[in-house]
């Protein structure tokens, strides 16, 4: 079965999907595919491998190289942070947010000191793994400062005497917090994002949609949640206020007379406040269950 899907692969238009290797996208990434069914040939430790099951091959790559491959057409797509996308600059486009690995890239500078604006910044040294995108927000602002480009360890920078600031990422600002350092600007919002070539054969295009399809599938029902719940009659019109769902709730009568069973979907961020205006409504055994896949 295996011979005779690699050699059906030899024949068709394969997708060529690039992801990091290792690092902090990978693990999300290889996930996110295999949410959308998609399983792989090989393990962890191969550079490529083909799906068994879907016309693409993943090629497992550092993420700072992936837009110049996906410029180059040695991968048609490729799953990167946007923060990557601005720095390096290729001639890619972003198709899909992908909702993880959300960080900030800012500017910070020791805490002692007081911040006055951008314009603090004028004729200090800034310690940075992102360089051209620091240089664009020091022009736009029109602020000369010198930029120190170095690959990692960047917070360390003012403690050492390198710099007197840095542009980094932020997540949860531990790191900047355990070196003395606090956020001034935000230069950017990022997350994981799939970009593309600009110029791929319409049977790629056709592969990207199908793929992106499945992507939205899994996104919807990650940000969404299954709500089962039991309530008077008499609150039925509130609760369906409450719980508008796809379309409008689903009710069923219950063995118990006067009683109904309620069904609908509540977004993962209005969850919470949902339960309470549910329970002051008269809903009881309230059951919110995951949903694994979200079809619109
Ligand atoms: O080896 P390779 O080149 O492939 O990976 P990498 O080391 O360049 O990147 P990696 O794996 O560290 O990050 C990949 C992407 O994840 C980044 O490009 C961002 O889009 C995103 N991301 C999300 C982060 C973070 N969160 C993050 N916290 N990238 C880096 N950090 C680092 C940051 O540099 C800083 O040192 O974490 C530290 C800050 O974290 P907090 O939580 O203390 O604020
Ligand atoms: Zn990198």
């Amino acid at each position: 079965m295996l011979l005779l899907w690699t050699k059906f692969l030899k024949k068709m238009t394969i997708l060529k999907i690039a992801i990091q290797k290792n690092g902090r996208l990978s693990e999300n990434s290889r996930e996110l595919l295999a949410e959308c069914g998609i399983k792989f040939s090989s393990g962890t430790a191969a550079l490529k491998s083909n799906a068994v099951n879907f016309p693409v091959e993943a090629l497992f790559l550092r993420d700072d190289d992936i837009p110049q491959y996906v410029e180059q057409n040695v991968a048609d797509i490729g799953i990167i942070g946007e923060n990557v996308v601005y720095e390096k600059k290729k001639d890619i486009k972003v198709v899909e947010h992908l909702g993880f690995a959300s960080c900030k890239l800012s500017l910070a500078i020791p805490k002692e000191e007081i911040y006055t604006g951008v314009g603090y910044f004028m004729n200090k040294k800034i310690a940075t793994s992102y360089p051209v995108i620091l240089s664009d927000f020091l022009q736009k602002h029109q602020i000369t400062a010198e930029i120190e480009e170095i690959s990692g360890s960047v917070e360390i920078a003012p403690g050492i005497g390198l710099a007197n600031a840095i542009c980094d990422i932020v997540s949860s600002g531990s790191t900047l917090l355990a070196n003395g350092l606090v956020e001034v600007e935000t230069i950017l919002n990022s997350q994981a994002v799939i970009v593309a070539n600009k110029n791929m054969a319409p049977e790629k295009e056709s592969i990207l949609e199908d793929l992106l399809f499945r992507i939205r599938t899994v996104k919807s029902a990650r940000k969404n949640k299954y709500i089962l719940l039991n309530a008077p009659e008499s609150s039925i019109d509130e609760i369906c206020n409450i719980l508008p769902g796809m379309k409008s709730p689903t009710v069923l009568p219950l063995a118990k007379k006067g009683w109904c069973s309620i069904h609908s979907v509540v977004g993962e961020n209005e969850f919470w406040e949902r339960i309470n205006l549910l329970k002051k409504a008269g809903a009881e055994n309230i059951l919110v269950i995951p949903i694994e896949k979200m079809i619109l």
